[in-house]
């Protein structure tokens, strides 16, 4: 398997759906199923918090949303746990600055999927030097999903990037929903990375409808 191109990437990351066992009161499994109905095109599987599962529950999970994802031909991305990434063959490997170095996960990984967050010109520079096949861009607004979360950058931080010569693909990422979608996209976004838009709708499959069709209008602009 060779690894993504950047084209490819950046069609993939229109609407990156991510969620744990901790973000919904219903199955993560129904929940993602009607989410992937509606048209997500990426997923990242993210146990974080106390009330993350560990171990072989975090593991049987994973599996289970991974073939899930199978079936709709939609990358299935781990969140920060490179061994169980590999463990389970996913398709790719998300960190934050304060896991594990990039660098070192694209040597584990290979050619899969290499997603790192990035908050200014320069971590994005050292995302691209380490590998990354994107970057995730965030807090763009205030989010609840995410305790240690930055304060909220604005869609700006997405316009300087792309004024600044970076050209990965980015995802924006924190406090997204279809009615804030134009906006991340016209700064420069190739896509938008939700949690709350979708696990906490009351209609997952309609919320990541109406984001898939944003995405869309806003790139037809
Ligand atoms: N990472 P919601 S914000 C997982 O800024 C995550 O890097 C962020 O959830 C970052 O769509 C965030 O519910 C939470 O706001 C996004």
């Amino acid at each position: 398997m060779a690894r993504i191109t950047s084209e490819e990437m950046k069609e993939r990351l229109a609407v990156y759906f991510i969620m744990g066992s901790q973000n919904s009161e219903r199955p993560a499994e129904d929940v993602l199923k009607e989410a992937l109905d509606g048209g997500v095109t990426l997923f990242q599987f993210r146990e974080k918090g106390s009330a993350a599962l560990e171990g072989e529950e975090k593991e049987a999970l994973a599996r289970q949303l991974q073939r899930l994802c199978r079936t709709y031909g939609v990358p299935f991305i781990v969140n920060d746990d490179v061994e169980l990434a590999i463990a389970i063959d996913a398709d790719g490997v998300h960190v934050g600055q304060d896991d594990e170095d990039a660098r070192r996960v694209r040597e584990k990984i290979g050619d899969k999927i290499l997603g790192v967050s990035a908050h200014n010109v320069e971590e994005a520079r050292a995302a691209i030097e380490a590998g990354a096949d994107y970057i995730g861009v965030g807090p763009i607004y205030p989010t609840r999903s995410k305790d240690d979360a930055n304060e909220a950058q604005g869609p700006g931080i997405l316009r300087h990037l792309r004024e600044q010569g970076i050209t990965i693909p980015i995802v924006a990422i924190g406090g997204i929903t279809a009615d804030n979608t134009r906006a991340v996209i016209e700064a420069g976004a190739d896509g938008v990375s939700v949690i709350s838009a979708i696990a906490s709708a009351p209609e997952p499959k309609a919320a990541a409808a109406a984001l898939a069709t944003a995405v869309r209008e806003a790139n037809l602009r």
